[in-house]
């Protein structure tokens, strides 16, 4: 067996947990994460055949059966993962429909996958089935964004549009907009089941008052997300108390989506 503190995904998911980490998006123990792997890219790393113990999932997702998650635990701290992954992460095969989960790497000392896992599961089965490529889903608590849920309108079109208005990229990089759901209580089955249902038509959903979900085909693509995003608020509340002389209009939208072969999402512009 190679060492898995060597394999890509463990550096890959460290990194991006650290750098979120300094960008003030997971104080304490807040944010998740969850990276679907193939069995051919865990096999060198760990005995698949073996495992340390089985934990209870609560819900059942049989299109997951015996696929494999790199997991943040619960409790755990963004910022501590690397000076020691395998304290901070578990590696985790799902099977019995859904209902077990398979610890077969990390988590050393007794811990949970993280408490928002009804979410991950959920939301990695709604996207897979838009997207076979999908493999990460990534919650987190950045500022500007949770700011704005305060004192913006939560209608999605709005909020979307907003955003689209405050970066030229924006729009280019998260064309289907940006869904929220209201303050709902987290960690359950109920905020996972809305959640998943909100990833139906975009990758980027907000946790009013909370905090934001990403889907992505990889770490870089799933943070890129919520980065541009969260920008995009940032300058927001920048200006938002300031009279505006100037626009980003929707004829100027529709350019960028032409240009950039993006389809907005259906209605957002007028
Ligand atoms: O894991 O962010 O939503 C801590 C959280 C819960
Ligand atoms: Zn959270």
């Amino acid at each position: 067996m190679k060492d898995i503190l060597t394999a890509n995904f463990i550096i890959e998911t460290t990194r991006t947990l650290t750098n979120m980490y300094n960008h003030g998006w997971d104080e304490r123990n807040s944010g998740n994460l969850s990276l679907l792997l193939t069995e051919s890219e865990i096999s060198d790393y760990c005995d698949l055949n073996n495992f340390i113990r089985e934990i209870p999932t609560g819900f059942e997702a049989p299109e997951l059966n015996n696929k494999y998650f790199l997991v943040t635990g619960t409790g755990k701290y963004f910022k501590n993962t690397q000076y020691n992954p395998a304290e901070n992460l578990g590696l985790f095969k799902i099977v019995n429909d859904g209902k077990i989960a398979r610890l077969l790497w990390g988590l050393t000392d007794g811990g949970n996958f993280t408490s928002e896992f009804p979410a991950h599961m959920m939301s990695h089965s709604v996207r897979l089935a838009i997207n076979p490529n999908n493999r990460v889903i990534l919650h987190c608590h950045p500022t500007n964004l949770l700011a704005m849920t305060y004192i913006h309108s939560l209608n999605e079109r709005e909020f979307t549009r907003t955003l689209w208005q405050m970066c030229t990229e924006s729009i280019i990089i998260f064309p289907d907009g940006i869904n929220i759901l209201p303050w709902m209580l987290c960690g359950t089955n109920e905020i996972g089941q809305a959640t998943a249902e909100k990833f139906k038509t975009s990758r980027l959903i907000i946790w009013a008052q909370h905090g934001i979900y990403a889907a992505g085909q990889n770490l870089d693509d799933s943070f890129g997300l919520i980065e541009t995003a969260e920008k995009a608020a940032e300058i927001y509340l920048k200006i938002a108390h300031l009279p505006r002389v100037n626009n980003i209009t929707d004829e100027n939208l529709r350019e960028l989506a032409v240009k950039f072969n993006v389809k907005p999402r259906d209605g957002y512009l007028s």
